[in-house]
């Protein structure tokens, strides 16, 4: 069997346990080959009250005309944090150049949490991410990036199912096909991620609520989505797995005292993705 590659658009952070940081192993357990294409190279995430980064714009066109010169070819892309708007352009010539056939998608539209932009996220950065949306097959944003993409004023965990449907099929009609809308608080103990598909009715999929919000998680949930969708399995199911995962991963930072922005402990569960061949 051909290995399947993914195209991790994304930045590269030493400590923090963000974006290929973590992706890279959650899809290398699934049997994926992850390839880096970064955006920016942190030290720490901008979590944290100081970082080094380095915005990889200008070195990016270069770096992926050599993927062209050698015609290679990906199963899928994914595409997290980006760190300017020039970035879009060059991510959106990547899906043109790369998306063939058959491969997808996915738009992690990174850009904030509980209702805040992250700090590198300028307002021409968000409304630029709008167009990315439309290139995407797969978007998992909170409800934070959900409710930037819609221009809808946000409200924390306090959207109805309707709501969320409606947003969803706004957002769908762009582009994406399958949208997960992830973290969403149902009360005190429980966490919804809402489920879209076009064309069939919405679910979720619950998991409980332990503990605060920990960085990188929807880095590990997107990582998680994208090798069972490579792997042949349902857009529910995927996320269904991906909740779980995280779950796993977040119980064990708490019981250990792990500090919230040092991300999700995945190596402790990372065996628990692997297939075994039938
Ligand atoms: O997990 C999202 C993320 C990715 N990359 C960087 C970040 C963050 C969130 O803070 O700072 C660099």
């Amino acid at each position: 069997m051909l290995q399947k590659k993914i195209a991790l658009i994304n930045d590269i952070t030493g400590f923090g346990r963000c974006s290929v940081a973590v992706m890279a192993p959650v899809v290398s357990a699934m049997k994926i080959q992850a390839v880096a294409v970064p955006t920016a190279i942190l030290s720490t995430h901008t979590q944290f009250p100081r970082y080094f980064f380095d915005d990889y714009t200008p070195r990016m066109r270069d770096y992926i005309q050599t993927y062209k010169d050698l015609d290679m070819s990906f199963d899928a892309i994914a595409t997290g944090f980006l760190g300017s708007v020039d970035q879009v352009d060059i991510v959106v010539d990547f899906i043109k150049t790369f998306g063939k056939k058959g491969a997808f998608t996915l738009v992690d539209p990174v850009m904030g949490d509980y209702g805040r932009l992250y700090r590198t996220y300028t307002p021409a950065l968000c409304d630029k991410m709008k167009d990315l949306v439309r290139f995407a097959d797969v978007l998992t944003p909170n409800l934070t990036e959900l409710c930037s993409l819609m221009d809808v004023d946000y409200r924390d965990g306090d959207f109805s199912n309707d709501e969320l449907e409606a947003m969803c099929r706004r957002l769908s009609s762009l582009g994406p096909r399958h949208i997960v809308v992830t973290g969403i608080r149902r009360g005190e103990t429980q966490i919804m991620n809402f489920v879209f598909s076009r064309g069939e009715a919405p679910r979720t999929v619950m998991a409980d609520r332990i503990g605060g919000d920990r960085s990188g998680t929807g880095d590990v949930i997107s990582a998680v989505i994208a090798g069972m969708l490579l792997n042949g399995h349902g857009f529910h199911d995927s996320v269904k797995q991906a909740a779980e995962f995280a779950s796993k991963c977040i119980a064990y930072c708490e019981e250990n005292d792990v500090p919230a922005h040092w991300g999700l402990g995945v190596e402790m569960y990372l065996r628990d993705l692997t297939e075994e061949e039938e």
